[in-house]
């Protein structure tokens, strides 16, 4: 339920239920830029996690033993149960999966910057699962308490399964960082690559983050994207040291002062060019995406039609 003049008992009642931190749900009122935001919050994420099982999907045909393979099929089933999660959570706020659908598919929506990067070797595939399932880790943790109970609880399950995906790739890592030299210079070659794109999955700096401020206010976010940043690189740094590898960037010192690490420039031209379609992947991501959609079309009106006749028969 919503209105643009709002009840002054239900928009105090949903003021009250915010500032106690307990959940919204979907029966309740809410203000309708509340339930636009988290549309356009849940959805993106959705969408992410839709669009990102195509970076390692790449490689499940070409993985180099049978476990490898099984542990990668399931991890890329794992985000596709994670995108209907997400897309329920929408669905309560009124907007349904194919309308979401269409419109990513048009470019009216957007969807995580990172994917639209390359897995140009098999060590993409551990370093996916360390840096960007440890990035998701890092923003999505303080989402399980989120304002608005379906993306909270939805939430709660995705952590669980994205924690025991950053191991894997952490493992695999190592794995081949006891291999040989060439396995070592494979996977130092993927974190160069990669570093940088994740740390901008957490958004545009503080002072350029539009909707952070009110998002904060609602409790649908409860950090902010540069806290969250600079909590992911002091998280990365001991691991990195552990795993062997150097992360690149020269500004990476302990400042004493802030106990925590500063680190460089991030690139904001090449973030806002990805971000507007211009990266490496982004066609070739939505293009393979209407294509699935396409030829998916069949199954869905198989199913509509399956189920009508079963409303009938049982009626
Ligand atoms: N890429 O004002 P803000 C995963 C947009 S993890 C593209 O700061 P907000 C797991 C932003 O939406 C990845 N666009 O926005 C996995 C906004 O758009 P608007 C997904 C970005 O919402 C692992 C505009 O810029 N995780 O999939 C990005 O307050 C491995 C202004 O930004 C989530 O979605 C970006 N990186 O904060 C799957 C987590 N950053 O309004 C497969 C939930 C910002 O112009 C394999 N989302 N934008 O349309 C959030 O926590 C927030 O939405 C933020 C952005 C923090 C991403």
């Amino acid at each position: 339920m919503s209105s643009a003049v709002a009840d002054p008992t239900l928009a105090a009642r949903f003021e009250a239920t915010v500032a106690a931190k307990e959940r919204i749900e979907p029966r309740d009122w809410m203000p309708d830029a509340y339930r636009k935001t988290l549309i356009r919050q849940v959805a993106q994420h959705a969408h992410s996690e839709i669009i990102g099982m195509q970076p390692e999907g790449n490689w499940i045909g070409r993985a180099p033993s049978l476990r490898r393979k099984a542990i990668l099929l399931a991890k890329v089933q794992d985000e596709a149960g994670h995108g209907l999660y997400l897309y329920s959570a929408a669905e309560t706020l009124g907007a349904s999966r194919q309308e979401l659908t269409d419109l990513l598919i048009s470019g009216a929506q957007k969807y995580s910057s990172i994917f639209n990067y390359p897995t140009l070797t098999y060590a993409d595939v551990g370093t996916i699962g360390w840096l960007v399932d440890g990035a998701a880790i890092c923003n999505q943790v303080p989402l399980c308490r989120t304002s608005f109970g379906p993306y909270g609880r939805a939430m709660i399950r995705i952590c669980k399964e994205e924690s025991f995906h950053q191991r894997q790739g952490y493992e695999l890592l190592m794995t081949m960082m006891r291999g040989t030299d060439a396995q070592r210079a494979m996977v130092q070659e993927s974190v160069n690559r990669f570093w940088w794109p994740a740390l901008m999955m957490f958004g545009p700096p503080d002072d350029a983050s539009p909707n952070t401020e009110q998002s904060m206010a609602w409790g649908i976010k409860t950090h902010t994207n540069d806290e969250l940043r600079q909590r992911f690189v002091d998280m990365s740094i001991p691991q990195a040291k552990a795993l062997g590898v150097t992360l690149p960037d020269p500004d990476l010192k302990w400042n004493e002062h802030r106990q925590s690490h500063d680190f460089g420039e991030i690139d904001w031209d090449e973030f806002r060019a990805v971000v507007k379609g211009d990266g490496p992947c982004n066609a070739q991501r939505i293009a393979h995406r209407r294509k699935a959609r396409d030829e998916g079309a069949w199954v869905r009106e198989a199913a509509t039609a399956f189920a009508s006749k079963q409303k009938e028969l049982t009626r």
